[in-house]
C-alpha cells in the first residue's frame, strides 16, 4: 500500500461493496476511494461515479481521471440470478473481468482484486474440507464463470505479470446491505424474518450444510490479502478461505437461543440443486500459511452480532 494509491471499487452499492468501500475509505482516506456502480447506494458518502463496467471506454476514462492504481471488481450476477439469465451472467461476469485485467495488462492500473466463490466446486469435489487444489466441476453458470475467471486471473499473472489477487468467498452474512441473488441469501433473510415475523420459510432443506462467513471476516480477509507482500501470494487463481459451516436447521437453533419463539419451515426450490452441488466445508491452510489468514467469528458470535445490529421491529417476537 502506498500513500498515493487511488482505489476504484466497481459494484460499490452491493452487499460486499458497501462495507468494503467504507473500510477502504478508512484505510486510504475518503478522497482516495472512488465508488462506482450502476446506481449510487442511498447512504454512500464520498466520491461516486456511475459506471456500467461493460462500458470499457467509460471505465478507462474513470481510471485516467482519478489516476487509479487499484481496482476492486465486485460487479457480477450471483448464482441464483445467473441461472435465470445465463447468457447475460456469462457476458457480465467474464466481460467485466477482461475489461479490468486488460487495464492492468496495459499498465494503466497496478493491482486488481476479483472475488471467486465456493461455487467453483461441483458434485465431484470432496464434500468436507475441500482442498485448495481438487476436482472442480461446477454445474451452475455462475460457478463456470468463476472457475473460468480464476483461470484467466492466473493466466494474466503468468503471461503478463498482472498483480491480481482473489478469494473464494463462502456465503457471506451481513446486516449493512442485503445480498444480491445468491443461494446462500437465506442465511441473511432468516434474521430479518425472525425479527419481523418470528417465522421463516427456507428455500433450502434443513440439513443443507454450506460454508459461510460473517462479513467482518470477509472484509478483513480481502484487505489482508491485498496488503500482503506480492512474494507471499503463491496462488494467483483464488484462495480458499474458510470460516463457519452450518445448515438452515443449525442457524435456526442458534437464533432460537435469542428468540425462543422463532420457527422455521422448509420449502426447497431451484436453489436446493445449486446448494447440493457445493461442498460443506473448506480447507484454507494455503491462505493461513501464505498470508496468515484466520477467521474470527463462529456461528454463535455471528448470530449474536447480527441480532444486536439489525434494526429492531415494532413487534417483539421474543
Ligand atoms: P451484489 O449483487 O450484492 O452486488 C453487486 C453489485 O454490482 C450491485 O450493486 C450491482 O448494482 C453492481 N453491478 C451489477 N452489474 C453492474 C455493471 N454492469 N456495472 C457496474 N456495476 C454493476 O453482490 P455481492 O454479494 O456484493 O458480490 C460481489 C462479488 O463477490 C461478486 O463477484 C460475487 O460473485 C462475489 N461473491 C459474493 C458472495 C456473497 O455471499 N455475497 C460469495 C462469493 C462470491
Ligand atoms: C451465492 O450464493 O451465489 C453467493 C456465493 C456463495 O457465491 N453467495
Amino acid at each position: 500500500m502506498s500513500a498515493t494509491d487511488k482505489i476504484l471499487v466497481i459494484g460499490s452499492s452491493g452487499q460486499i461493496g458497501t462495507e468494503l468501500t467504507e473500510k477502504l475509505q478508512e484505510i486510504h482516506g475518503t478522497g482516495s476511494v472512488i465508488a462506482s456502480d450502476l446506481k449510487k447506494a442511498a447512504n454512500h458518502q464520498g466520491v461516486f461515479e456511475e459506471l456500467d463496467v461493460l462500458d470499457e471506454k467509460k471505465l478507462g476514462e474513470i481510471v485516467a481521471k482519478y489516476k487509479v492504481t487499484q481496482v476492486y471488481l465486485l460487479a457480477a450476477l450471483l448464482s441464483a440470478t445467473s441461472e435465470k439469465n445465463s447468457q447475460f451472467a456469462w457476458k457480465l461476469n467474464m466481460g467485466s473481468l477482461f475489461n479490468v485485467l486488460d487495464l492492468a495488462k496495459e499498465k494503466k492500473i497496478k493491482k486488481v482484486y476479483w472475488p471467486s466463490s465456493i461455487a467453483v466446486f461441483g458434485p465431484s469435489t470432496p464434500q468436507e474440507n475441500v482442498p485448495q487444489f481438487t476436482v472442480m466441476d461446477p454445474t451452475t453458470v455462475y460457478g463456470i464463470s468463476k472457475l473460468a475467471g480464476e483461470r484467466w486471473c492466473e493466466y494474466y499473472f503468468l503471461k503478463h505479470g498482472v498483480d491480481v489477487r482473489s478469494l473464494r468467498y463462502p456465503g457471506l452474512i451481513s446486516y449493512k446491505s442485503p445480498p444480491g441473488g445468491g443461494t446462500t441469501d437465506y442465511a441473511v433473510d432468516i434474521f430479518y424474518q425472525a425479527l419481523e415475523k418470528g417465522t421463516f420459510e427456507c428455500f433450502l432443506s434443513e440439513n443443507t450444510t454450506l460454508p459461510m462467513m460473517y462479513m467482518p471476516d470477509a472484509i478483513r480477509a480481502t484487505v489482508e490479502l491485498m496488503q500482503a507482500d506480492a512474494q507471499n501470494i503463491k496462488i494467483r487463481s483464488s484462495y480458499n478461505v474458510g470460516a463457519i459451516s452450518f445448515s438452515p436447521k443449525e442457524i435456526a437453533t442458534a437464533i432460537q437461543k435469542h428468540i425462543p419463539k422463532f420457527s422455521i419451515r422448509y420449502n426447497p426450490d431451484f436453489r436446493q440443486k445449486i446448494a447440493d452441488s457445493w461442498p460443506n466445508s473448506i480447507d484454507d491452510s494455503a491462505a493461513r500459511k501464505d498470508w496468515n489468514w484466520s477467521a474470527k467469528y463462529d456461528l454463535q458470535e455471528m448470530v449474536k452480532d447480527m441480532l444486536q445490529n439489525l434494526p429492531k421491529p415494532a413487534v417483539n417476537h421474543k
